[in-house]
């Protein structure tokens, strides 16, 4: 019997009021657990040139509900197709068939689709499932990383994008510092009606998490040569030598250890069981568009190790 488990026995024969710690829902791994993500919980992007589309994007074009949404995600992961996350704040959660521990080092590994000169940072953040009821509807804690504390960082930072009133308009939005722009609408390369996601019923709707200063620039001086420069680590998406794996650049590595709370104090987390990736730029790069995060996949990077040891 577990010490948690012994503490409701006694406290039952007590009848006292019972405080239900996280542990309770661990779910260990077994020798039947997948080191690769099982489910997508929640996709929720900011607006963005691949959104709604139907062609490299792999949309139907007629997503109406959030399941509508989820469905999709699952369905590119599974292809090994990216998953776009529009622009600043879109995101994407996903769940594992078991609880990933916090092992010594690295613990998780996200696939983006990274390059020198490309980069689209995207914050990671986990999440234990306190409740047990299987949602990620649990306190949320970020990874850290190498900007985290830098001055031009901004946490709890929003942004509320607008509906377009008609057909091939860029989609306005509003930050939580007042200032206003624009998603670009590149009637040359994505054509479909709106980049305002289908399946979002309200006219506007705003996404909230931490904002890293963009670094993406014209080299050429004339809008044709943009370079969206890499960041230290810590970031999904991101091309750095610092957490990438050597052999297999796309993936940058995570450690639950780097968890921080809503103040930025450390937060210990033994394990996890949902993980989320945002788009943490709020910036576009001419004909390139908005920046935005993609992903592929999704691995527990210590049970990967433990089985390949
Ligand atoms: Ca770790
Ligand atoms: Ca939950
Ligand atoms: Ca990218």
């Amino acid at each position: 019997m577990c010490a948690v488990c012994m503490v409701i026995a006694s406290a039952c024969n007590k009848s006292e009021v019972i405080t239900i710690t996280v542990e309770d829902h661990y779910r260990a791994a077994t020798d039947l657990s997948s080191h690769v993500w099982s489910a997508v919980k929640e996709y929720t992007p900011a607006p963005g040139q691949f959104i709604n589309e139907t062609k490299t994007g792999g949309f139907t074009g007629e997503e109406s509900t959030p399941a509508d949404a989820v469905k999709y995600a699952e369905g590119r992961l599974k292809e090994n197709k990216f998953v776009s996350l529009g622009g600043f704040g879109g995101y994407i959660v996903v769940g594992f068939d078991h609880s990933v521990d916090n092992t010594t080092g690295y613990d998780l590994a996200i696939r983006g689709n990274a390059f020198d000169g490309s980069s689209e940072p995207g914050i990671v953040w986990v999440a234990r499932d306190e409740n047990g009821d299987g949602l990620a509807n649990d306190v949320w804690y970020e990874l850290a990383g190498s900007d985290t504390m830098a001055e031009t960082t901004i946490r709890a930072y929003s942004v509320t994008y607008y509906r377009p009133e008609a057909d091939g308009q860029p989609v306005k939005w509003i930050d939580s510092e007042g200032t206003e722009g624009e998603i670009d609408y590149l009637a040359a390369y994505h054509k479909q009606p709106s980049y305002y996601p289908t399946w979002i019923t309200t006219d506007t709707y705003t996404l909230t998490g931490t904002r890293l200063e963009a670094r993406n620039y014209d080299k050429s001086g004339t809008g044709t040569m943009w370079i969206q420069p890499s960041y230290g680590w810590g970031y999904a998406d991101n091309f750095s030598a610092e957490d990438y794996v050597e052999d297999d650049k796309t993936l940058n590595l995570f450690d639950i250890a780097n968890a921080i709370d809503a103040e930025g104090k450390t937060a210990v987390l033994d394990y996890i069981d949902f993980v989320k990736v945002q788009t943490a730029c709020n910036a576009k790069s001419g004909w390139l568009g908005e920046q935005s995060t993609e992903v592929f996949d999704f691995l527990d990077y210590g049970l990967m190790l433990k089985r390949n040891e």
